[in-house]
């Protein structure tokens, strides 16, 4: 409770504030943490395996598939009062921005202006021959576990998401721009993210080092408890409507 205030007075006097966030921030949405992703008919296959550029090229219908679902999955969902939490502390603070690892839209729809995609996003396929943007298409809702071939690009290319992949390089200017922020911030509030995938996980460290205060939201411990200034142990949902209320 005292930590809870001592987070919002923070926040409240902050002229340059990032918000980081990672998949724990839509759970409550509905939407499984990228470490949870695989349950029901996915449970016999590995997220770590299945997010890489090697296991589309050996099975473009398994890994879209996946996607695909994922995709109609997010369509159904809405922003929970987390994401709306953050849209509230953006418009508040002089200087805010987002900057999201997750790969779903829940902040652009709960209100947040022009959030950094870290990792891209579900909407943004494209060509993995010629990398032209492809339509995200109606949704063909497959089935849970089922496979689905991509569609074809015009090169005869087949689409792929619009998702960064393990071993691939985050958008440039989009890192950048996260990077420069978390110099340059007073506060940065990590919300939600086990804080063990890099580069991204370097962000809130480099707010840190340059005098930032870290304010962390997760009900479980993370690698990110050693750089916070301040933890809070809890879901977003009900945390974060506190620190604006
Ligand atoms: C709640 C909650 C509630 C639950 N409220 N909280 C340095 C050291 C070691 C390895 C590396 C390194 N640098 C690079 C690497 C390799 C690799 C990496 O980091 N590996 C580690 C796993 C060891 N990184 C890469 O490969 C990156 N690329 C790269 O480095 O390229 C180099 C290069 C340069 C130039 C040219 C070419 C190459 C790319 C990383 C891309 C990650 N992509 C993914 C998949 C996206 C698509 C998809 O979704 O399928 O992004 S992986 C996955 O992890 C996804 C997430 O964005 C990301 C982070 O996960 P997140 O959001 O933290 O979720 P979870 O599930 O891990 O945690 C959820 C948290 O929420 C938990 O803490 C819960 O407690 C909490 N929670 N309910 C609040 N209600
Ligand atoms: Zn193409």
């Amino acid at each position: 409770m005292v930590d809870v205030r001592e987070a919002a007075k923070a926040l409240a006097g902050a002229r340059r504030v990032v918000v980081f966030t990672g998949a724990g921030i839509s759970a409550e949405s509905g939407v499984p943490t990228f470490r949870d992703a695989l349950t029901g008919l996915w449970e016999r296959y590995d997220a770590q395996a299945l997010a890489t550029p090697q296991a589309f090229e050996d099975d473009p219908d398994l890994v879209w598939g996946w996607y695909e679902w994922r995709r109609s999955l997010i369509r159904r969902v809405h922003p929970n009062p987390g994401h709306e939490a953050v849209a509230a502390i953006e418009a508040h603070a002089p200087h805010a921005l987002v900057v999201t690892q997750n790969v779903d839209d829940l902040h652009e729809r709960a209100g947040s202006r022009a959030p950094i995609h870290l990792h891209g996003s579900l909407f943004t396929p494209r060509c993995a021959a010629c990398s032209r943007p492809a339509e995200p298409g109606p949704g063909d809702e497959p089935e849970e576990g089922r496979r689905l071939a991509p569609p074809r690009c015009g090169c005869g290319g087949a689409i792929r998401p619009g998702v960064v992949w393990f071993g691939e390089a985050l958008p440039e200017e989009a890192l950048e721009e996260a990077v420069q922020a978390a110099t340059d911030c007073d506060v940065l509030l990590t919300v939600g993210t086990s804080g063990v995938v890099y580069p991204a996980a370097e962000i809130p460290k480099v707010a840190s080092m340059f005098g930032g205060t870290v304010i962390q939201v997760n009900p479980q411990p993370t690698p990110l408890d050693a750089v916070a200034t301040i933890n809070l142990h809890g879901s977003a949902a009900v945390v974060l409507p506190e620190l604006v209320s």
